[in-house]
């Protein structure tokens, strides 16, 4: 709990130790950079915390508002500097449950949206797997109002507990994320690796993306390739960074 009160102290003074991080996202047929997600990192003066622990303490102390707020608007601000070199590129950020239900999420993206000057389409909104409800009305009313502004809706952990094929009818996302954890068992077996494939089949069909995430090397990519998914997210292509390194290393360098 001591961590809560270090964060606090870090969202009074301008978000010092919070830092968003980018990581690149893979057209797998161009085999070029269309996107990238947006992760969040924070930094004690002692040490480098991992997301997994402080995400859930900024959820239950009502500090992933201010602090969602602060990576939305640094990602839409990365993603305007991107498209002066990559025209079409697009920014993904993660929202958790949480945000949509505490907050006017919404009216908060549409704003941001508008004071960066970026494209509707050029931000995805990722709904990360921490238990969101879809009979919530508040929840619904979010998904459809991102819909209604023309707002992709990304679909993250695909085939993990929470993110399941229910969501898939209830939320109707433009695309899904299949979770590392999938990924890694679809290259080990021949069972889930037909699984993805149909996956990929099936949400072809309905007019869906499909994003491969956790691919690390190029015999993981060749494999994953064959069954053609749409993007692929993963060490192979590059580990979140920070904005200066993401241009450096993806983009004016290209
Ligand atoms: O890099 P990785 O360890 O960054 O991220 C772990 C998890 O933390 C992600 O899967 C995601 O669910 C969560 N996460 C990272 N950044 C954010 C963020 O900005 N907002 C929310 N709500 N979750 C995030
Ligand atoms: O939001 P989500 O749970 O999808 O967050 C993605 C997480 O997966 C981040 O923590 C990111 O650092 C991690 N990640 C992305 N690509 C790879 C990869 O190729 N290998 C491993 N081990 N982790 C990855
Ligand atoms: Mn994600
Ligand atoms: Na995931």
């Amino acid at each position: 709990k001591e961590l809560i009160h270090t964060m606090r102290k870090s969202v009074n003074q301008n978000f010092e130790g919070f830092e968003a991080y980018f990581q690149p996202i893979v057209d797998i047929k161009s085999q070029k950079l269309v996107s990238a997600e947006t992760l969040l990192r924070f930094r004690t003066k002692e040490r480098m915390v991992s997301p997994a622990e402080f995400i859930p303490l900024l959820e239950e102390s009502g500090l992933i508002i201010p602090v969602g707020r602060f990576v939305l608007h640094q990602a839409l601000k990365a993603c305007g500097q991107i498209q002066k070199y990559i025209p079409d590129f697009r920014i993904s950020v993660n929202v958790s449950y949480i945000q949509v239900l505490k907050s006017d999420m919404l009216t908060e993206i549409l704003s941001a949206i508008s004071i960066y000057k970026i494209k509707r389409g050029s931000l995805i909104i990722e709904l990360t797997e921490s238990g969101f409800l879809e009979c919530d009305a508040n929840f619904r009313r979010f998904c459809d109002g991102l819909k209604r502004s023309e707002i992709p809706l990304a679909l993250d952990d695909f085939g993990t507990g929470y993110s399941n094929f229910h969501y898939l009818y209830n939320l109707s996302p433009d695309t899904i994320k299949i979770d590392r954890s999938f990924t890694l068992k679809a290259l080990n077996n021949g069972y889930e690796y037909n699984l993805l494939q149909h996956m990929v089949e099936m949400t072809h069909s309905i007019d869906l993306k499909l994003c491969v995430e956790g691919i690390e090397t190029k015999q993981e990519l060749d494999k994953i390739s064959r069954i053609e998914p749409d993007y692929i997210q993963g060490y192979f292509f590059g580990r979140p960074c920070s904005f200066s390194i993401f241009m450096e290393s993806y983009v004016t360098e290209e």
